[in-house]
């Protein structure tokens, strides 16, 4: 039996502590691959206002926000193409981390990819763009360490906070599927592997 260290939010909610970390370089050479297909760009909010994240998604439907909504899509925006193919080793670690956490048979056909730098944040937001919310979302965090921000179902209830760091995988489902998060401004910070930066993969079946 593998030792797994969690660290739980909640009854259905949990971050399974340097879980992503083996696979970190990996992860990294991956990301790199889709960024030459497909680049970073800072999405606007439907009201407006620029996102201080930069994104780009990689597998079958990708995430986007623009003045027309919130939605997935298959082929991007910008470019009109699909995006980059979901790499084996996003899937397969998506899935084994929602089979340790409880939820079998997890399989994603989306992955968002954020990347912050010192000082962006995300602010408190629901995941509610995907169809089936009976399936969890895993989020698997890269580079530096960011608080983490885990609200209720109405944006008024006071978040919990737990830090994430290099390699933490976040696992949530079922009832709180639809709770408010976010993350906390990214303080000055510069991580070994991957500079002063933080990569957020966020591996979701969004149809
Ligand atoms: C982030 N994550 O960690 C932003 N959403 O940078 C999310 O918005 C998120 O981590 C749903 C489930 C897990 C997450
Ligand atoms: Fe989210």
């Amino acid at each position: 039996m593998r030792n797994i260290d969690f660290d739980k939010f909640s009854e259905h909610s949990l971050v399974l502590r340097n879980y992503a970390k083996n696979f970190d370089t990996q992860l990294l050479e991956e990301i790199e691959n889709i960024v030459k297909q497909n680049d970073f760009r800072h999405m606007k909010t439907p009201k407006g206002h620029q996102m201080s994240a930069s994104m780009t998604n990689c597998g079958e439907y990708g995430w986007v926000s623009d003045k027309f909504g919130y939605r997935y899509e298959k082929t991007d925006p910008k470019t009109n193409q699909p995006w980059p193919k979901m790499p084996e080793i996003f899937r397969d670690l998506a899935r084994s981390a929602a089979d340790d956490s409880g939820y079998i048979n997890f399989e994603s056909d989306a992955c968002l990819i954020n990347r912050y730098r010192p000082k962006a944040a995300m602010a408190l937001h629901q995941d509610k763009d995907e169809h089936d919310f009976t399936q969890p979302i895993v989020s698997i965090s890269l580079g530096i360490s960011v608080t983490f921000l885990f609200g209720g179902l109405t944006r008024t209830e006071k978040p919990v906070t737990k830090e994430l760091h290099h390699g933490d995988i976040v696992v949530w489902g079922g009832p709180d599927r639809l709770r408010f998060h976010g993350v906390r401004p990214l303080k000055n910070n510069t991580h070994p592997l991957v500079g002063p930066l933080r990569f957020n993969l966020t591996l979701r079946k969004a149809n």
